[in-house]
């Protein structure tokens, strides 16, 4: 059923391509990151020994060991010295559009990331890689539906198999169903905005976790994609319906819309609301992800809102007046627009640059498009809360 509601949604429409950044609120940028200056990302060779390099080796790029000397966290090699860093290989869920096809491809083509796009439409993917020209050796597409648990392990299973390292796991995907009148639901019975969103990169991401703990690249991550909308300490994030995930009741009766309200804090079916509780969700696992395993594991836990991307296919399910006057909105009133291209280039900075190791961080970018660490909402950032959710979403996704 899930399968079938996913595969008829249309594609996006793509209006403004560039714009200009908030200067009240912080959460926004502008131009000015170049893919240089953010992907300045190789690591220092000397903390890749050769004997961690694993039998079924990825093509090798070569790289000079003094060009990673500025950050804190790598150690300095000779300076005649040059070695070999393999390709970093990253999972970006949902990359066949918007901004995971943007950062699929700012990865991509500086040669030292391999892509594994995980969408839920193979063909699709495909096309778009090519289209954007992704060099072809540098990516690899597999199936992933979110929007059920048989095909989260499924794809855990074929990526397990391919013997690839699994360096950065990006959760980017998401749907947003601002028009629905009625709640829909994934294959496995949850309301599907917060089923796909959330709990099916909750269940992919734990069961990479120890992939993710094995690599022995100089910096691995678990990245998810937060919002501003999300976050009611901003402006946006004050437009109704506010994102509220309450006491979580809805949740723990299973999302399933029978026996229990298909909205998180157990109210009335919202299919904007239900797209902001589920970006919380996401900001409060990636937290909670920080607090359990990051002494552990070493993994970076990142989130980040990438700015206003006001031309993607998340827009698809608003009526068409909505999807005319957004951009233009957000690019003259707001000033929170960000191209696709802009946006990827952010994304594919928190998944590769040096010197955003912190782990814990909700990223954001000012008006000149420097990262900044961003603060989140008391709701979104309310420990006792993401405990909750953890041991909720554990159950619901059969790890508990
Ligand atoms: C609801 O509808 C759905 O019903 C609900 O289900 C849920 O999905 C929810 O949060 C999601 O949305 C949304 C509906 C009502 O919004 C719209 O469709 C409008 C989208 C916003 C676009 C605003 C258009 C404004 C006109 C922009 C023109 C662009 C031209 C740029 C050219 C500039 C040239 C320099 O949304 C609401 O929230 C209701 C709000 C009512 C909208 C009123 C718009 C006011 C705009 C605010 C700006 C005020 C500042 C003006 C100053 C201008 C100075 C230059
Ligand atoms: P898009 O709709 O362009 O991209 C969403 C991607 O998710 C698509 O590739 C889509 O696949 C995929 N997807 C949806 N459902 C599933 C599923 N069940 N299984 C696998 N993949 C799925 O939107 P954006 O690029 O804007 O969104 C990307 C991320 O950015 C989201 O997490 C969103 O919340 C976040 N974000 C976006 C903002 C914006 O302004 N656009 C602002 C802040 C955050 P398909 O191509 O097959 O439809
Ligand atoms: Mg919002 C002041 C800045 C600002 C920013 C940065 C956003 C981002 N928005 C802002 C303001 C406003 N928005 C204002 C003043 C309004 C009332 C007119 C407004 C309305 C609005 C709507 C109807 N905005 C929206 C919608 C949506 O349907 C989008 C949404 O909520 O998706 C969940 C949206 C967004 N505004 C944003 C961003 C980033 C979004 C969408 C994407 C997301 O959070 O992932």
């Amino acid at each position: 059923m899930a399968l079938h509601t996913a595969s008829i949604l249309p594609s996006t429409v793509s209006i403004y391509k560039e714009g200009k950044s908030n200067s009240s609120l912080k959460e926004t940028g502008f131009f000015g990151v170049s893919l240089s200056s953010n992907l300045k990302a190789e690591f220092s060779s000397s903390l890749i020994s050769r004997k961690n390099l694993r039998k079924k080796e990825l093509p090798l790029v070569t790289i000079k060991a003094q060009t990673a000397t500025t950050s804190p966290a790598i150690k300095q090699a000779a300076p005649e010295e040059k070695k070999t860093l393999r390709k970093g290989n990253v999972i970006v869920t949902g990359a066949s559009s918007g901004l995971g096809l943007a950062t699929a491809k700012s990865l991509a083509e500086t040669g030292k990331w391999h892509v594994i796009m995980a969408c839920r439409n193979f063909l699709k993917a495909e096309k778009a890689a090519k289209s954007i020209g992704i060099p072809k050796e540098n990516y690899t597409v597999m199936h992933l539906d979110l929007a059920s648990f048989d095909s989260v392990r499924q794809f855990v299973d074929n990526f397990k198999r391919s013997g690839r390292p699994l360096d950065v796991l990006v959760c980017n995907a998401a749907v947003y169903l601002p028009t629905a009148k009625e709640p829909t639901f994934t294959a496995d019975g949850f309301e599907l905005s917060v089923g796909t969103n959330h709990l099916g990169h909750f269940l992919l991401s734990r069961l990479l976790l120890e992939d993710l703990k094995q690599s022995d690249y100089p910096s691995k991550r678990l990245i998810i994609v937060g919002s501003i909308t999300g976050n009611t300490n901003t402006l946006a994030g004050n437009v109704p319906p506010k994102a509220n995930l309450g006491d979580l009741r809805g949740l723990s009766g299973g999302l399933n819309g029978l026996n229990s309200s298909p909205m998180i804090d157990g109210g009335e079916f919202d299919g904007a609301k239900a797209y902001k509780d589920s970006k919380v969700c996401n900001m409060l696992t990636m937290q909670e992800f920080h607090r359990r395993f990051h002494e552990e594991t070493e993994i970076t836990f990142a989130s980040l809102y990438p700015g206003c991307i006001a031309t993607t296919g998340l827009f698809r399910e608003h009526i068409p007046l909505f999807r005319l006057l957004f951009p233009p909105f957000q690019k003259y009133i707001t000033k929170g627009y960000v191209s696709e291209e802009e946006a990827g280039q952010r994304l594919a900075q928190v998944v590769s640059d040096p010197n955003l190791t912190k782990s814990g961080v909700y990223w954001s970018w000012n008006k000149n498009s420097s990262s900044f660490e961003n603060q989140l909402s008391k709701e979104a950032s309310d420990a006792e809360k993401a405990r909750k959710l953890w041991e909720i979403s554990e159950k619901l996704v059969g790890l508990a």
